[in-house]
């Protein structure tokens, strides 16, 4: 046999091939499966989960209500699956992923250790060739990416990195095995979501945790609790009523938002509403706040005011207190990291907080990190950097679609999708989480993609229809929603991914239109209308 010859009797053919067995990819086979296709799921990891079994850093856990981040496609999961928290711990999700693993029998049809390096579409043949890293090939009529928005971590360009002798991980690459923090001296680089949940649980332990804050960000009370049985049995018999809920609110979260202005009301009313949100479980304050917040810099100054005095209440050093209080941007225009008593690990002697602002990191040593102002030495280092959030994942694979185009080549001034679901030019490429999908409750909007998408595939089947893709004038049209949507938005004019900005990846320093911004609901009106017209938008042959 000629080599071109043996590698393609080698290569096993799918109907469909998913990458990625996190939330999405485990509900895109089970509803593959449920068309009759033959599906493989391709995965990094070692196990399922994706996030989920990426990020298993100290304190990782949900900050949307567990109940309402839950699958919500069986009754039977439902009813027999209990949360043990209103915000689950990173453990337990996991083991709520593998067991939704093992009852819908999933793993047979997912390759574990299998990271995807080359994906090709080949017009011929009407079908996708994906290659791993280790010389596998495969073959498929779809490629799903179930990849996540998030998933893509990033390490800050600081010199010397490589150099120290210490421990260093970054929280989306934490190991499996138990990482202890007794008498040791440790340093965190970031204070985003997932910088505060390790900061809040190292600071518990270590010797000494000195915090290196670039940023500060605007972290509301998370307000988490035990679930018992007797509430457990209240929630379950809550569901419908939940995620119903969650389809009618902008974002899928549980928390509506006041549909009154800031200074509708007086200033006591104000401050009492203000006081209710932050004594309140989850991102009520952020999402369920005054409807003008994000919008209205007056609106907006109010809501940071009142953060920052209860800042300045927690924290005991007023010139720490300063430090931890946005200067840049306001409330909610980043995403709003949810705590548990955050800012009173600076009053503890073991914690020292470095703002990178006024003493900038010069480089990594061998045996800590060095500042302009002087070195300081650590047994351990954990970057909590972030993500090249929404397309980094996607550049991470050489993904070519017709003619050979490159889609991280087609993207690099920005991602140009029609709903998040496919982009120009890469037939039968459908992104669950794609960029410009509605994100918010991601559970929620991963149920609706990966449904969308079945349905999608099932009216080709029933057709005998091969190809489908997403025609540049139909992108068009989406993106200008997507400017729409996010016209007047505060965030806006602000650095963080919710506008592309990553400061570790070339070419991602400037602000770009990133996201969908607009409401949930709007997004599944769209995609519902385009299903209900039978695709008309995408060439389907
Ligand atoms: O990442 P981030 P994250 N030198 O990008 C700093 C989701 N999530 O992993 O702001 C010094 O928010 C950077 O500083 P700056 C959630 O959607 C969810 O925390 O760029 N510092 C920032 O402080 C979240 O939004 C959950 O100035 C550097 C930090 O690193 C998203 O994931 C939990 C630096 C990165 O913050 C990402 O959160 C956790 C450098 N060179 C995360 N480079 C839950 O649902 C970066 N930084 C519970």
């Amino acid at each position: 046999m000629t080599p071109a010859a043996e590698a393609s009797a080698n290569t096993a053919d799918f109907d469909a091939i998913i990458i990625g067995a996190g939330m999405s990819g485990l509900y895109q086979l089970l509803r593959l499966r449920e068309l009759g296709l033959s599906v493989r799921v391709l995965e990094a990891g070692t196990e399922v989960g994706g996030t989920w079994y990426w990020n298993r850093y100290p304190g990782a856990r949900f900050d949307s209500e567990s109940y309402s981040y839950g699958y919500s496609f069986s009754k039977e999961l439902l009813v027999e699956w209990s949360w043990s928290e209103h915000f689950s711990p990173q453990p337990e999700t996991l083991r709520y992923l593998n067991h939704v693993a093992d009852r819908f029998d999933l793993r047979r049809d997912i390759e574990f250790g299998a990271r995807v390096k080359t994906a090709a579409w080949d017009e011929a043949a009407r079908r996708w060739t994906v290659t791993l890293e280790n010389g596998r090939r495969l073959t498929g009529r779809f490629l799903i990416t179930a990849i996540g928005a998030l998933s893509a971590p990033t390490l800050p360009r600081i010199p010397g990195r490589e150099s120290f002798r210490g421990e260093s991980h970054h929280t989306a690459e934490w190991p499996k095995e138990e990482v202890r923090f007794e008498g040791k001296r440790v340093a965190v680089i970031g204070t985003g979501a997932s910088g505060v949940q390790t900061i809040q649980e190292v600071a518990k332990t270590a010797g000494h945790l000195t915090v290196f804050q670039r940023t500060p960000n605007w972290c509301a009370p998370l307000h988490n609790d035990k679930i018992g049985e007797a509430e457990m049995q209240a929630i379950r018999a809550r569901y419908d009523e939940i995620f119903a809920r969650c389809a009618e609110t902008f974002a899928c979260f549980l928390h509506t938002p006041d549909p009154r202005k800031t200074f509708e009301v007086s200033d006591a009313e104000r401050e009492a509403v203000f006081e209710k949100l932050y004594a309140e479980r989850g991102f009520g304050i952020w999402v369920g706040n005054f409807s003008d917040i994000l919008t209205d810099k007056r609106a907006n100054a109010a809501i940071s005011d009142f953060v920052a005095r209860k800042i300045r209440a927690r924290v005991k050093d007023p010139a720490v207190a300063e430090k931890l209080i946005p200067k840049n941007h306001g409330f909610g225009t980043r995403r709003v990291p949810l705590e548990t008593r955050y800012y009173e690990v600076y009053n503890q002697p073991n914690v020292e907080l470095v703002d990178l602002t006024e003493t900038p990191i010069e480089r990594i040593t061998e045996t800590g990190i060095r500042t302009s102002a002087r070195d300081h030495a650590f047994d351990m280092i954990i970057y909590a950097t972030g993500f090249d959030a929404l397309t980094g994942a996607f550049d991470r694979i050489d993904i070519r679609g017709s003619g050979g185009r490159s889609l991280k080549q087609h993207w690099s001034g920005g991602a140009a999708t029609f709903l998040g679901f496919q982009s120009a030019g890469f037939p039968n490429l459908l992104m669950l989480l794609g960029p410009h999908t509605a994100l918010g409750n991601i559970p929620r909007s991963i149920e609706y993609c990966v449904d969308w998408v079945t349905g999608l595939i099932g009216f080709m089947q029933a057709r005998g229809l091969s190809r489908a893709e997403a025609p540049v004038t139909s992108v068009e049209d989406w993106m200008r929603t997507v400017r729409e949507s996010s016209a007047g938005l505060l965030a806006n004019e602000v650095s963080s991914w919710f506008t592309g900005v990553n400061t570790n990846v070339e070419g991602k320093g400037s602000r770009i239109l990133a996201r969908y911004s607009g409401s949930a609901p709007a997004f599944r009106q769209r995609a519902d209308e385009v299903a209900a017209q039978g695709y008309r938008e995408l060439d389907l042959g």
